[in-house]
């Protein structure tokens, strides 16, 4: 994507998962905001809007009518701010991966995966994307293995966003390889 487009991206990530205070945004508790405010607030038009949208490289940002008719906007995953995405929980593959930087290795096989800032812990559904996630990090990039199946006997609970990234609450030491 243009480097002006994942600037976009970003701010666009910043206004519906994290900040949306900050442009005057008030996203309803699904995470929703009405696209003609995302556009105001952010002082774009249609057509970056729309390039943004369709172009993203993971689809990070679903758009649809809502019951009122009204077009809106909500990213698919990735919130700091409290949505309920209203996800049904889904039995995950065997095996989901998540990548990370090297300098994260130890504290997660004595811990285990936290969520951090965000709602869930994200895991991806084959290698070459946890890898890709990993490499956002400094440094080498490791790529751990999560027992999903053993996580879900044990009663875990799973969900896939809209753009396909495996959401849990959190992956204990003892489901990672
Ligand atoms: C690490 C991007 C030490 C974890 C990606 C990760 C993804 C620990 C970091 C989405 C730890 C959190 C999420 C522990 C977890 N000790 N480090 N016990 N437990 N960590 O960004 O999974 O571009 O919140 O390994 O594609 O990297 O935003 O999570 O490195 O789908 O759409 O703590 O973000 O999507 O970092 O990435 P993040 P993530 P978007």
């Amino acid at each position: 994507m243009d480097p002006a487009l994942v600037r976009l991206s970003k701010r666009m990530s910043l206004a519906l998962r994290h900040d949306p205070g900050r442009f005057g945004l008030a996203p309803d508790r699904a995470g929703w905001v009405p696209v003609t405010e995302l556009l105001a607030a952010l002082r774009i038009d249609r057509a970056e809007f729309d390039a943004v949208v369709t172009g993203n490289d993971k689809q990070r940002f679903a758009v649809e009518r809502g019951p009122d008719g009204v077009e809106r906007i909500r990213a698919s995953q990735g919130h700091s701010i409290p949505v309920d995405l209203g996800l049904a929980p889904v039995t995950p593959p065997d095996r989901l991966y998540h990548g990370t930087g090297a300098a994260a290795v130890d504290s997660i096989r004595a811990a285990g995966l936290h969520r951090g800032a965000r709602h869930h812990v994200h895991l991806s559904p084959d290698v070459e994307t946890a890898r890709r996630v990993g490499a956002r990090r400094q440094g080498p990039v490791v790529v751990l293995t999560v027992d999903a199946a053993a996580m879900v006997r044990d009663g875990h609970l799973f969900y896939r966003s809209a753009n396909g990234v495996w959401l849990t609450d959190a992956v204990p030491a003892e489901y990672l390889t």
